[in-house]
């Protein structure tokens, strides 16, 4: 990964001017492309409960991150897991925000984020899939495909992102494996590729059979999952290894994988890389069978960090819901301009700084600490100091960074989520999807004396885009309006305003369920002039951008028909105000 022989000087961060994909780095000269090569940047997703923190935990205790893997239903003995820290995740063992966690295994560099499987959290999970390369789609295998995994899937196809499947929870009866692949290729519409067979099933799940290898894998359970599975391995003639599988089971994942050969697909790298083929993976992640399989085949085959297009703010000319923002240039990882995009912002993830970390995920270029870059949102120069490398709630601070890695910047409360981070104020990313609320609820705060810490505290959240807040227009009430994707996000807000702010509140139920936004150049009289259904109500966002409150949707549709010349949208138009 390191290269001597350009011309040795001075140790430093110096980028070598004959060679600029080569820089000094403590000693060594180091080439960018070895760099990029050994990054791996995915996130593991699906429906909730399906085992994402689990592998998660796994995948660290196999890649030599962990010793001892703390597993879920640990949580109950009050023993978190590495990636949930949240003190409403351990409480409710559920994933309620994503998490980073760093790591080296067998000379890569990966950067894993755990994601939330909950509807109501998908906001934070698509916001994380802008930054990855890759997914991990865990499946519980005795559900198939359900609705939040096929949703994600979406996502990921949209966007490009190859994935890799791993079917889970194979301890467990399990629907038929064959079934599985055909819901791969039938409910989601893509090619599935078996990279290993499940041996048994349910309590007689043994093992898998790798199909590249020809070798059959079988485990043994070891107490709570927390180390790893001592394994047996051995071709389908190799007498120890039969002899541990009794005559049924052999001959059923003979005839299987018989069947599978018969079918005839072979691996093909590109259609895994162009989104037609998912390789699949079986296994226990509670029981670890199969896990070290899942890491080994998906660092062979997954795809190193790639780069973004820039894109170009588009210009307000008369119709903004129109006006798309034109693409501009694509930016490669080697670009030898630093840059790379905030994708989440988290507050108080450790009690003892209560401080804000802004995620960047570094897209072009070498990140150095204390580096002067151009902060897109408010056009000025920041000196980037306190950058830490993240695993979990655990940080270090980071000197140095490379396409793929996710870092974590401290200090900076001007950040937002989207914003770019560049030493070329030309590369602008509009990388983060926006969302249209389908929950309204006023946020009260039914103890004065803590008003300052209700503020600052809902203040902040916003900033992290746990929620989005409105207000309305002519009304002498200053309550604010939160508006979320779902309700279990005005549980998080209740809950971390009391928890990290000491402030109590109260939610009262708003009576609208749609919100569409209005042109951002309409003035207040064009405002006044509206004809609005009975019951809806116009209000802003938190740019000051104009919405219209409805009942349902039908009022919506009344409205457009009533006001013709208005359009309104789902989502504030890229040229609104953030
Ligand atoms: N039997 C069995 N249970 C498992 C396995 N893997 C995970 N589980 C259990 O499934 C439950 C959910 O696991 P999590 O890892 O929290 O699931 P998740 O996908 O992260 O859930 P969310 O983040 O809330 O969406 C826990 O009770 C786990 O112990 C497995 O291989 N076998
Ligand atoms: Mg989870």
């Amino acid at each position: 990964m390191t290269d001597s022989s350009p011309a040795a000087g001075a140790p430093g961060k110096i980028q070598n001017l004959f060679r600029p994909d080569f820089w000094l780095c403590s000693t060594t000269w180091v080439n960018i492309t070895d760099e990029i090569q050994k990054r791996r940047t995915f996130a593991i997703i699906s429906h909730p409960d399906a085992g994402k923190t689990t592998l998660t935990e796994k995948l660290l205790l196999y890649g030599g991150a962990v010793q001892l893997a703390g597993s879920v239903t640990a949580r109950k003995n009050q023993r978190a897991t590495t990636s949930d820290w949240m003190e409403l995740e351990k409480k409710r063992g559920i994933s309620i925000s994503s998490t980073v966690l760093q790591f080296d295994y067998n000379g890569y560099r990966l950067n894993l984020l755990d994601t939330p499987g909950h509807k109501d959290f998908s906001e934070d999970t698509y916001r994380v899939l802008t930054a990855v390369d890759s997914v991990v789609m865990v499946i519980d295998s005795a559900k198939g495909i359900e609705p939040q995994t096929r949703k994600l899937f979406e996502v990921c196809r949209q966007r490009g992102v190859p994935i890799f499947t791993f079917m889970n929870k194979c301890d467990r009866p399990t629907k038929d494996p064959l079934a599985l692949l055909d819901e791969l290729e039938h409910v989601l519409g893509i090619g599935a590729f078996p990279v290993n067979w499940p041996i048994g099933n349910g309590s007689e799940f043994q093992g898998v059979y790798d199909r590249q290898t020809k070798l059959m894998h079988l485990f043994e359970r070891t107490v709570g999952g927390q180390y790893r599975a001592p394994v047996q391995v051995g071709g389908l003639d190799d007498p120890a290894v039969r002899g541990r599988l009794d005559d049924a089971t052999f001959h059923k994942t003979v005839e299987e994988l018989a069947m599978l050969e018969h079918a005839g697909h072979d691996w093909d790298d590109a259609a895994v890389l162009g989104d037609k083929t998912t390789p699949v993976f079986f296994g226990s992640a509670s029981n670890n069978f199969g896990v070290q399989l899942l890491l080994d085949g998906f660092l062979k085959h997954a795809p190193g960090p790639k780069g973004r297009h820039s894109a170009v703010a588009a210009q307000v000319n008369g119709d903004p819901s129109h006006a798309p923002p034109q693409v501009g240039d694509y930016i490669t990882p080697e670009h030898p301009a630093f840059s790379g995009f905030i994708f989440k912002i988290q507050a108080n993830m450790d009690p003892k700084h209560r401080d804000r970390i802004a995620f960047v995920r570094v897209c072009s270029g070498k990140f150095e600490r204390d580096m002067t870059v151009h902060h897109s949102r408010s056009e000025k120069k920041v000196r980037l100091s306190s950058s830490h490398k993240l695993f979990g709630n655990e940080r270090e601070t980071v000197d140095e960074a490379w396409p793929g890695d996710v870092i974590g910047l401290v200090g900076h409360n001007g950040f937002g989520i989207g914003d770019t981070l560049t030493t070329d104020p030309k590369i602008i990313y509009k990388e983060i999807p926006r969302f249209t609320p389908e929950a309204f609820s006023y946020l009260h705060n039914p103890n004065t004396a803590k008003f300052k810490q209700f503020r600052q505290g809902l203040e902040q959240l916003m900033q992290e885009g746990v929620i989005q807040a409105l207000y309305l227009r002519n009304s002498s009430v200053k309550t604010p309006l939160l508006a979320a994707v779902g309700p279990l996000q005005f549980e998080v807000v209740q809950f971390r305003l009391e928890s990290e702010y000491g402030a109590v509140s109260r939610l009262e139920a708003a009576p609208w369920t749609v919100v569409r936004w209005l042109p951002v150049d309409m003035k207040e009289d064009d405002l006044d002039a509206l004809s609005l259904p009975t019951g809806s109500r116009i209000a802003y966002d938190l740019g000051k951008n104009p919405v219209v409150l409805f009942t349902n949707e039908w009022s919506a549709e009344y409205f457009i028909k009533t006001n013709e010349r208005v359009p309104l949208s789902a989502l504030p138009v890229q040229t609104a105000r953030e």
